[in-house]
């Protein structure tokens, strides 16, 4: 067997040297432990190396196993890559914790440290398992374009780029596509980027985040759809928990386990609880960044950690969601989980008259939507569906204070490098 990674400690203690490497099929380093008298060669070459050398190795597992940081291997073969330049400007063992900025900066020295390699063999672990639970559940896998003429959330957070001679803008969101292919396909999903203009520095925005987003065709309600992200979020929550424990051991956290179904909690029921705990909150906007973390308190003292917000009123919508007869409320709902949306989706409007009076209504123009109206003409059937944000999840799932640890390169309001 042949092992390949980068040094991140290296001890001599007498006649052993002891060498850890950071490696891709574990979280934990190799521990490489070489003696003077029984590989007395690779004792000599190992002694001369240091942190950061890119090495293979190949070897067995050691029939004695002392060191609780890693498997232990007896090295047969040893081969040198790469060596560094220069001293790592940070600490790839993971024993001096270094700043977010640092940790930003030097993300990608810093995926040889167990606890940052942790969090990103999760993040690989969540698409693995959208992807399976989709094609269990009959969804196909699509990519819709990221250059876009017209965004489907709001002009506010749209970044322009010039495409020729057309004024062009960086995909928001798949939305209007997905819905678009439910005129050929039942069912779709699609992992993505989201590009947003936010102009706040957040610990819960980036300009450039990821989404899980899934469009269902030939639902009866907007129940189907619930069903689907609860299923969804169940399947990704068993899938961690299960085959990621050391992960979960080196970030020092067990994940919780989550089940169906999630409360469902209407809008106003929310606006109640939260006026009841003196929050100032209006009844026809979104909830506040404030207000959504003061729900979370409030329904974690409940026992829910997870719920639906079901039922916005139009008014805090995007034109795309179907709204009820009464023309207050909407079928758009939110996924809250410990006080931070994680999710939003909804059944849409799949008539085509209302769907261009819904435009007209946001004030927006039908002509600039003409290519997305043109699918809702030839046998659009009732759909629905959502978009997850991945970073969102695992801040929530890991316990992650900051979105941008999520993230492997950051774009932020002030990082567009590395
Ligand atoms: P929404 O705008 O709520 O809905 O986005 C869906 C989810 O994506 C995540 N998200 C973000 N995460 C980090 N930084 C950002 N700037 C950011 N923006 C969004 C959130 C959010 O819940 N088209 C609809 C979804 C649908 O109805 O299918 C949409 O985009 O977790």
């Amino acid at each position: 067997m042949r092992i390949c990674g980068w040094i991140i400690r290296l001890k001599i203690v007498g006649k052993v040297v002891i060498i850890e490497v950071s490696g891709n099929t574990s979280v934990k380093p190799y521990v490489l432990v070489l003696k003077k008298n029984r590989e007395p060669e690779l004792y000599e070459e190992a002694k001369k190396l240091s942190v950061g050398t890119a090495l293979c190795f190949e070897g067995e597992k050691s029939p004695v196993q002392k060191s609780k940081r890693g498997v232990e291997y007896i090295v047969k073969k040893l081969k040198i890559y790469s060596k560094p330049l220069e001293p790592l400007p940070v600490d790839t063992v993971g024993k001096v914790p270094a700043l977010l900025d640092t940790r930003i900066k030097y993300r990608y020295l810093l995926v040889r440290n167990p606890v940052e390699k942790a969090i990103f063999r999760i993040r690989a672990g969540i698409i693995e398992a959208a992807r399976q639970y989709f094609n269990n559940n009959g969804f196909i896998e699509i990519h819709t374009p990221k250059i876009v003429a017209a965004g489907a959330e709001g002009g506010a957070t749209l970044f322009p780029v010039q495409y020729f001679e057309n004024k062009a803008y960086l995909s928001q969101s798949p939305q209007l596509y997905k819905q678009m292919l439910i005129a050929g396909f039942p069912r779709v999903f699609e992992i993505t980027p989201y590009f947003r203009a936010e102009k706040f520095n957040t610990t819960r925005h980036l300009n450039e985040s990821w989404g899980i987003d899934a469009e269902q065709g030939f639902i009866d309600s907007v129940e189907d759809v619930l069903n689907t992200l609860e299923d969804l979020i169940v399947y990704i929550n068993n899938y961690i928990r299960k085959n990621y424990v050391e992960e979960q051991e080196t970030l020092g956290i067990e994940i919780e386990k989550l089940d169906k179904p999630f409360k469902r909690l209407k809008f106003e029921e929310a606006i109640d609880l939260l006026r009841s705990e003196g929050l100032e909150v209006s009844e026809g906007e979104d909830l506040s960044d404030a207000a959504e973390k003061k729900l979370g308190e409030i329904m974690e003292e409940k026992g829910y950690k997870i719920y639906f917000i079901i039922g916005f009123p139009w008014q805090a919508t995007g034109f795309y969601y179907m709204r009820e007869e009464d023309g207050y409320h909407t079928r758009k709902f939110d996924l809250d989980y410990k006080g931070l949306e994680i999710a939003s989706g909804g059944q849409r409007e799949h008539r085509y008259d209302k769907l261009v009076s819904a435009l007209k209504d946001k004030g927006l123009n039908p002509e600039d939507f003409a290519f997305y109206l043109e699918a809702f003409k030839y046998g659009m059937p009732p759909h629905g569906g959502f978009g997850l944000g991945i970073e969102r999840l695992m801040m929530k799932m890991l316990g992650l204070e900051n979105i941008r640890e999520a993230i492997l390169f950051v774009r932020d309001r002030t990082r567009l490098v590395p």
